[in-house]
């Protein structure tokens, strides 16, 4: 009788890997740098298989964001419900929506789903310019958190979201708090540069968590936010269900996104993904 052959490890591995199916909600960077882009580049170097619903279109390069065209409501759910009736995800990211109408019909419409929904709440730039009017941060607490597992939002998007000012470990704690009290699961607000080291602190399954990479201070950070929240999204659609592994993963492939400079364009280079570890590693 002829030995029944056994999948490799990485075999098993890459077999679980083509279930794994993420949808991003987001706007278009034609750069390539940010948003669905960005995601779906992750996805894809992560070995998941990406699906995009387009939010709004912007017109941009590395050195500036020209036009921004925000698609109807109308648009983009019957973009969603046409991926949502034939392909389920596994896990869904969000990014840019644009104004209050498109955030509170994609936050309804998620209501019923049940799998990992992760949002990075584009409100303000890491460099502290805000992106969207107050509506926008009023509809995102009411009608999308409450439907979400993960926010991540910088330290500008969680002092818009709170109100507070994040001078202190307390205050992050606080912060952290406040906004899970709209009804999102974990909050994950990426402080940034502190003494060296970027920061990024969650609530997790253990409490309050603080993951670290060294700080670099590369020109290289176009779509790095979107890059971080598209990794941990992933993570997720590949059955990750520890959410600190998930964002501990998220951390370091962004890192490794941030190392190498590829030098493209006149202005903020892209974060590279192509730098990213490929899963399932070899
Ligand atoms: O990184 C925030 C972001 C999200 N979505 C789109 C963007 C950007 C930043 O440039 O262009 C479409």
């Amino acid at each position: 009788m002829e030995a029944e052959i056994q999948p490799t490890e990485k075999q098993r591995r890459v077999t679980l890997a083509m279930n794994a199916v993420a949808l991003t909600i987001a706007g278009s960077d034609p750069c390539g740098g940010a948003g669905l882009q960005a995601d779906l580049k992750t996805f894809q170097q992560l070995g998941v298989y990406g699906m995009s619903v387009v939010t709004l279109i912007t017109v941009q390069n590395t050195q500036a964001v020209r036009r921004v065209e925000v698609l109807s409501p109308e648009l983009i759910l019957e973009q969603l419900d046409a991926v949502l009736e034939d392909i389920e995800p596994r896990a869904i990211k969000i990014g840019a929506l644009g104004n209050a109408e498109v955030v509170r019909a994609v936050g309804e419409r998620l209501q019923k789903l049940a799998c990992p929904i992760v949002v990075d709440p584009v409100m303000v730039s890491k460099h502290g310019h805000s992106l969207v009017a107050d509506d926008v941060v009023d509809a995102c607490k009411r009608f999308l958190l409450p439907h979400a597992t993960l926010v991540t939002p910088n330290r500008f998007e969680a002092e818009r979201l709170t109100g507070l000012t994040l001078d202190s470990p307390d205050q992050v704690a606080k912060a952290i708090y406040l906004i899970s009290q709209t009804g999102v699961r974990h909050v994950l607000i990426k402080l940034g540069n502190v003494e060296g080291e970027m920061q990024h602190v969650i609530n997790s399954e253990d409490g309050n968590r603080c993951v670290i990479v060294p700080s670099l201070e590369g020109k290289n950070t176009h779509g790095s936010g979107c890059v971080l929240a598209a990794a941990i999204t992933a993570s997720l659609a590949l059955g990750e269900e520890s959410i600190l592994e998930a964002v501990e993963f998220g951390v370091q492939r962004a890192f490794e996104a941030l190392q190498i400079d590829n030098e493209l364009g006149g202005g903020i280079h892209p974060a590279e993904v192509r730098a990213m570890s490929r899963w399932p590693s070899a």
